[in-house]
């Protein structure tokens, strides 16, 4: 994911110089550096945030890195986009606002970036139109071809992989989650299997959403939002179909940045006016948005350990992340 914002900093975000690149990995950094054009490669991200030739920052590494580095970015006043999750810990996810809010403006925009996929943005606009009349159930599928980690377990399938339906179905509803009950089938093999989660909002709605991270035949991200007049459902970008031997076929991509490299380039834009002005994009999730995430996953993974459904239990909103507008203030 680092490789990949270098690249769309380098060739697609007007207004942005890719000016280093920081890897524990100090040959790699460099590579990747090169590869792109920076100015420089780094392997010590303390010593990134407080260089001079540094404006903003983009967090892509480990998930267990991201609040640390977020707390960097906010101590040095630098702008920060932090690939999701914040923290797969709500209680980290809590020192990283305790920590936002003391300087009195946002300084992290997360990853969420499915809030900026077309499909999921006509989605939210059938609902907010009226077209669909109220929600009621929104169905989720999210399969990968296999594990992104060697180490991947049926939980981080909840705490990696879900909390970007977590945010999404958050995103559009305009709701937050109340419980959470989660199964998972057995496979014949020692693959981790999907893992099913059935969870209620504040609103009297229901969201399923099935994570599978070994589905095997290709990234397939699906969804369809059921209202109680009509529903909605997401449709993948198909740019050409093959035909042959009596045969007519699409292909799946291999892992999530092809179908949504056009999300994450509208995100880092609207993350570049971030910086710009100070402003926090409205479309954009925030450290809020980042700790909700980490309370359902956590909720989730308690539910799949005990067998039975989980309250979602989250601190009151602080006013602080309630408006959207402005930031600076
Ligand atoms: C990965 O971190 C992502 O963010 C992808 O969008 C998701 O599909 C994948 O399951 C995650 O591991």
């Amino acid at each position: 994911m680092g490789a990949d914002h270098a690249r769309i900093v380098a060739e697609d975000l007007p207004g942005a110089t890719l000016q280093v690149v920081c890897d524990k990995d100090l040959e790699r950094a460099r590579r990747v550096a090169d590869t792109f054009g920076a100015g420089d490669a780094a392997d010590d991200p303390d010593s990134v945030f407080v260089r001079g030739d540094v404006d903003a920052v983009i967090v892509a590494s480990p998930d267990i890195t991201h609040a640390s580095l977020s707390l960097a970015g906010i101590n040095a006043r630098r702008p920060v986009l932090c690939e999701k999750p914040l923290s797969q810990s709500s209680a980290e996810c809590l020192s990283v606002i305790d920590a936002e809010m003391q300087t009195g403006r946002r300084w992290i925009q997360l990853g969420f970036m499915r809030r900026y996929d077309q499909s999921y943005e006509e989605v939210k606009a059938a609902l907010t139109g009226g077209l669909l009349g109220r929600a009621l159930v929104m169905h989720n599928v999210h399969r990968n071809v296999s594990t992104p980690a060697a180490d991947f377990t049926g939980s981080m399938a909840i705490s990696n992989s879900a909390p970007h339906e977590f945010d999404i179905a958050r995103y559009i509803l305009e709701t937050e989650f109340l419980t959470v009950a989660a199964f998972q089938p057995r496979r014949s093999d020692d693959l981790v299997a999907p893992v099913v989660l059935v969870l209620e909002t504040v609103d009297g709605q229901l969201v399923n959403i099935e994570i599978n991270n070994n589905a095997a035949y290709g990234y397939d991200v699906r969804g369809e939002l059921v209202g109680e007049r009509a529903s909605i459902e997401l449709a993948t970008p198909i740019f050409s179909s093959f035909a042959s031997n009596q045969l007519h076929s699409t292909s799946y991509s291999g892992d999530w940045r092809p179908r949504y490299r056009d999300a994450y380039r509208r995100q880092n834009k609207d993350f570049v006016r971030f910086v710009e002005t100070g402003l926090f994009p409205e479309r954009a999730s925030d450290c809020w948005d980042g700790y909700a995430a980490a309370a359902i996953a956590e909720a989730g993974v308690d539910a799949l350990r005990g067998g039975r459904k989980v309250p979602v239990e989250m601190i009151e909103r602080p006013t602080f992340y309630s408006c959207r507008e402005d930031s600076t203030r």
